[in-house]
């Protein structure tokens, strides 16, 4: 198979809802494997880092504000094509958008509060994954379940 890689993330949003384990069964139950996970509440200078890319955007400070308010779940998860179909399962970014059986379909309504974050594409995967996490942070291991999800 071929193992790529993508940085997950549940906004403080989706922490304080109580919406870490429906969030990681989703990622699971389809059969990715996690490789990372912590728990941490980034400072303003780290969210800033971490959405650099919208720095001209008029909301990035709101939305620095809002990443780095409270505890973030920050997550690695390994599959096949695992970028690309994390964010089908996350969803449209503004949840008035997402289809029903998304994440943020099912369980948002507004953009500024779409309780989670995923990797858009491979580079941003390996910059998310760099920024959050130290190389010894991911566990590299063989899940039981591999040869009966990949066959
Ligand atoms: P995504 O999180 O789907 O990759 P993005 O990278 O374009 O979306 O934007 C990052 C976050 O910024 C997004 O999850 C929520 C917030 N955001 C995006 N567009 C917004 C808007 N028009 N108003 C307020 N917040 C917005
Ligand atoms: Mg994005």
């Amino acid at each position: 198979a071929e193992m790529e890689r993508t940085f997950i993330a549940i906004k403080p949003d989706g922490v304080q809802r109580g919406l870490i384990s429906e969030i990681v069964s989703r990622f699971e139950r389809k059969g990715f494997k996690l490789v990372a996970i912590k728990i941490v509440i980034p400072s303003k200078d780290f969210a800033e880092k971490h959405y650099h890319d919208l720095k001209e955007r008029p909301f990035f400070n709101g939305l620095c504000d809002f990443l780095s308010s409270g505890p973030v779940v920050a997550m690695v998860w390994e599959g096949e094509g695992v970028i690309k179909y994390g964010r089908k399962l996350i969803g449209a970014t503004d949840p008035q958008k997402s289809e029903p059986g998304t994440i943020r379909g099912d369980l948002a309504v507004v953009v500024g509060r779409n309780i989670i974050h995923g990797s858009d594409g491979p580079e941003t995967a390996k910059d998310e994954i760099n920024l959050w996490f130290k190389p010894e942070e991911l566990v590299s291991y063989t899940s039981n379940a591999e040869k009966w999800v990949y066959g």
